[in-house]
């Protein structure tokens, strides 16, 4: 149980209570509770484990032994109770966007409304409509909810789920009865959302550990459980899959739950042409005048074929199958080779963390250098920095340095680009940094061309190093302003401007379908985690699988040229980079 966990069920207690029409202030307590357990300095769960949680303001007794009780058995015995009153599906409807608890409880009441799928049901039959407080338009509002629901339903962001996968991996490793294990599917291949995970294991229990699997922690509910197949839902919301096979079968079964869909009906029409019928079980001759292959693990059925192995990340049918074909596939670009990044905030404008803690952070992952943009002044709602501050935090920046054993801090900004494509400081201002992100942070509803030619602008600029996340998108949030890629990539290339691959989880931005064409230009990528916080540095690990599912290799990535390099890259004019 760890401290979102524990927070999450205070907030579903504060749910059903009020569902159940409880006391208010019964349900303002829990609620408040979960974010006190979300924003505590302190490692609330060891304190409430130690019966130590004591005299915390928003913490009453009743919360801290249901805390103590949750964080000793992984359980509370009040929320279980209060959960069998309803139907698990419940929960769901309160993703609906202007769907609170009154009008769930009124639906549920007086519509037996219990899943979004009899919510749909109610209000195409218009019977929501007729509730007292509802009527036509709340009606087609919640339908307009339930669609946009839809759009998004069940994926989650890539750089969300490697915690939940990497910790069933493990679990999953040290079982006595399991001697292969591996996750496929979209996570495999860094999609930038995945719909449902895929677990496979190789086992001669195929039933016990289906069975086992089940009764994992981060596992909610049950739903379904055979022989060489398990179906659950997590505790996080996520559909997860379970495949257990022989291990003879492991690689095929391996390729082809990997997918794409796309790369498996490629791949095997290509088996089909050289004599072979390739499924998820093994690869077998068509007629008996050819010998059945040995096949130890994935990589030798990509050789059977004639190819070179392709990474998972490439598997789109987006060209990978002729390139290995012909030998051509890039060495792509690994975590291991990235020295330093750029784009991070601090404290100073809208971070979590002091320009110390993210630089502390940055050395304990390894890195050569720093590079810190906080926002500047038009972002007034991040904090951002006017002339003044910013001049006095290159002070502050220089200065730190001095104590830092040769690890670089590059002084930077996340310049705003203004409605015409000029930039938030001027040049005299900007010629102070030793590099430059400039990003669209407002006026997004702008046009294709007229935006296409504000970020040109701002790109010929000779300060700017590169831009920012291109198309401001947030994933299952917010879309992409109109903004002409292939535009945009020629003008980077022209005026030698490095484009970003910004890998916060909810933009991954540019987007990993034109990394390649840009890197066929000459374009540098850099790849920034858009830091706000010390733990968000981290972020540049998803952020190379999507950079590896552009194409690009290590010589494309800007930062895994070494500080020295970087040096010299930035003292340079921009037309000689
Ligand atoms: P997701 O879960 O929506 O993010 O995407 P995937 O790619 O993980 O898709 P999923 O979970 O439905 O299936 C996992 C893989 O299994 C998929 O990438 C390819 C393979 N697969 C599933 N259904 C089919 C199919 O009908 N034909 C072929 N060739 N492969 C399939
Ligand atoms: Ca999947
Ligand atoms: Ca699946
Ligand atoms: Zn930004």
């Amino acid at each position: 149980m760890n401290r979102e966990e524990m927070a999450g069920v205070l907030d579903k207690i504060a749910l059903l209570m009020e569902l159940k029409g409880e006391n208010p202030f019964k349900v303002r307590a829990y609620r408040q509770g979960a974010e006190v357990v979300l924003a505590m300095e302190e490692d609330v769960v060891e304190l409430a484990k130690n019966d130590t949680l004591n005299g915390i303001k928003g913490i009453g007794e009743a919360l801290r032994d249901k805390l103590g009780e949750l964080a000793k058995t992984g359980k509370l015995e009040f929320y279980e109770k209060l959960k069998e009153e309803f139907p698990p599906t419940i929960f769901d409807l309160f993703e609906v966007q202007g769907l609170g608890p009154k009008k769930i409880k009124a639906l549920y009441e007086e519509l037996g409304v219990v899943s979004l799928e009899k919510l749909k049901a109610a209000c195409l039959e218009g019977r929501v409509a007729t509730l007292a407080g509802f009527g036509e338009k709340t009606q087609s509002k919640i339908l307009e909810g339930i669609a946009a629901n839809e759009k998004f339903a069940d994926r989650f962001l890539l750089g969300k789920t490697g915690i939940v996968v990497e910790s069933i991996l493990e679990m999953l490793r040290m079982h006595p009865e399991i001697s292969r294990v591996a996750v496929a599917g979209s996570y495999r291949r860094a999609k930038e959302t995945v719909g449902d995970l895929d677990f496979l294991v190789a086992t001669k229990e195929g039933a016990l550990v289906c069975e086992d699997f089940t009764t994992l922690p981060e596992v909610e509910s049950v739903i379904a459980c055979g022989e060489t197949k398990a179906s659950v839902r997590l505790k996080n919301g996520m559909h997860c899959d379970l495949r257990a096979v022989k291990n003879a079968e492991f690689p095929f079964a391996l390729q082809y739950f990997t997918g794409s869909k796309e790369h498996n009906v490629a791949l095997r029409s290509l088996a089909l042409k050289k004599g072979w019928s390739l499924n998820e079980y093994g690869l077998n001759p068509i007629s008996d005048k050819i010998e059945r292959p040995s096949v130890e693990d994935e990589k030798d059925i990509y050789q059977l074929l004639g190819l070179q192995y392709i990474e998972p990340e490439l598997r789109e049918n987006r060209g990978e199958i002729e390139a290995a074909a012909e030998k051509q596939l890039p060495r792509l670009v690994e975590l291991m080779n990235l020295r330093g990044t750029f784009h991070n905030h601090t404290t100073a404008s809208d971070g979590k963390d002091s320009l110390e803690g993210m630089v502390e952070e940055a050395m304990d992952l390894g890195l050569q250098y720093l590079g810190i943009s906080d926002h500047s002044k038009s972002s007034f709602w991040a904090n951002g920095l006017n002339e003044e501050r910013l001049l006095a935090q290159i002070a502050e920046i220089r200065n730190l340095e001095k104590s830092l054993n040769g690890f670089r801090i590059f002084s930077g900004n996340e310049v705003d680009i203004l409605k015409d494509g000029s930039l938030d400081f001027s040049d005299d201002i900007l010629a102070q940094l030793d590099f430059c992100v400039a990003s669209v942070h407002n006026l997004m509803n702008m046009d294709e061309a007229t935006m296409t030619a504000r970020i040109c602008r701002a790109m010929e600029n000779e300060h700017v190093t590169m831009l920012g996340h291109l198309t401001g998108r947030l994933l299952m949030k917010r879309e992409p302003y109109a903004v002409d890629h292939a535009k945009i990539i020629d003008c980077a290339a022209a005026t030698r401007t490095v484009i970003e691959l910004n890998c916060s989880p909810m933009r991954m931005d540019m987007d990993w379908r034109w990394w390649k064409r840009a890197r066929d230009k000459g374009v540098l990528c850099s790849i920034n985690p858009d830091a706000h916080s010390r733990a968000q540095l981290h972020y540049l690990g998803q952020g190379v699988r999507i950079a590896r599912k552009g194409w690009l290799r290590k010589e494309d990535v800007l930062n895994t040229r070494s500080a020295q390099e970087i040096e010299a890259f930035l003292s340079k004019p921009k037309a000689e980079r």
